[in-house]
């Protein structure tokens, strides 16, 4: 069976670790590049923490390209220690520290972006995990980078108007909204999103989550450690999530990296145009769906309302099993 070739841009916390070790455990896919992007933490953090998960499961031969480390109008105004200063739960200590730095790529994200989708022309499946900076900036400098593309998966923005950093905004969004905005406009190819209502309609119990990260394997030790300080991997923390949509755990991330693996774990969907709203106190950063079509735009996009929470476990469970032993 041919592999799915796969590019991930992430901004490397926790969450984008469970879903890197998903891409990584699944065989069905080919992982070209890594690009990372700040959100979580610092673009370097990022790299640091994207290579240190590779090195977890034993694929250090994927290469990771720096890219973004800031979003490109206005520096938003909300915390970004949601997984501590580091993005990994600040418990890991590298022998090394500056080590990443020399196994980090010299070309810049954004450049090996436009490179491995240019030279695997209607193949690549992009997921993207953090800000869009990075993909605004590669439709700015290759206007036809989104149609060299087989699809672009999200996890981002919102359905409901509900928002997990601002009233109406989603952390990934309203990092940087003008990027969100120029990839829902400009990026026409079949793009498919994981908003934040549906991770969070889609939580799994806390009992899930023991068994999970107790698996006696390299990458579950990992995930459990790094979770070990997080108050929010404890489930007497209650968050807005909890309060909105119920007690459980949301590996945010993994959502969309699931679909891009295997589609049948979305169970139902929506198809219509969305916006990103860029003014108002309230609305900035807030994705809006068209599915009234009160706007002239045409490009429908695939909003996920329901996840086959059965195979989503199971990718879960496999995503920790790691390194491969063959
Ligand atoms: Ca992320």
């Amino acid at each position: 069976m041919a592999q799915k070739l796969l590019v991930i841009d992430t901004d490397c916390g926790i969450d984008d670790a469970q879903a890197i070790m998903m891409a990584l455990a699944a065989r069905e896919v080919r992982i070209l590049g890594i690009t990372c992007c700040f959100g979580n933490t610092s673009v370097e953090n990022v790299c640091r923490n994207t290579l240190r998960v590779l090195s977890v499961c034993d694929r250090t031969e994927i290469p990771v390209f720096q890219g973004a480390s800031s979003c490109l109008v206005k520096t938003p105004n909300c915390p970004i220690d949601h997984f501590g200063s580091d993005g990994l739960g600040d418990v890991l200590e590298d022998e090394d520290p500056d080590l990443w730095k020399s196994q980090v790529q010299t070309e810049h994200a954004v450049n090996a972006l436009i490179r491995l989708v240019s030279k695997n022309q209607g193949k690549v499946s992009l997921v993207a995990l953090g800000p869009l900076t990075n993909l605004a900036l590669a439709v700015k400098l290759d206007p036809e980078f989104p149609k060299k593309l087989k699809n672009l998966y999200i996890m981002g923005g919102n359905m409901e108007g509900k928002g997990n950093k601002t009233v109406c905004g989603e952390f990934n969004f309203i990092m940087d909204p003008e990027s969100a905005y120029i990839v829902l406009e400009e990026f026409i190819c079949p793009t498919y999103i994981a908003s934040w209502e549906f991770t969070c309609r889609n939580k799994l119990p806390w009992d899930f989550f023991d068994a999970l990260i107790n698996q006696d394997t390299p990458a579950a030790r990992f995930m459990r450690k790094i979770t070990s300080k997080c108050s929010i991997f404890s489930p007497t923390t209650v968050t807005r999530k909890d309060v909105l949509f119920g007690p459980g755990f949301v590996s945010y991330d993994s959502y969309a990296m699931a679909a891009a693996i295997d589609f049948s774990i979305v169970k139902e969907y929506i198809e219509c145009p969305v916006h990103v709203e860029l003014q108002g106190v309230l609305g900035r950063g807030m994705m809006a769906l068209d599915d009234g079509k009160f706007l002239p735009k045409k490009h429908n996009v695939v909003v996920f309302k329901a996840c086959d929470l059965i195979k989503f476990r199971k990718l879960l469970t496999k995503s920790l099993q790691l390194p491969q032993t063959q």
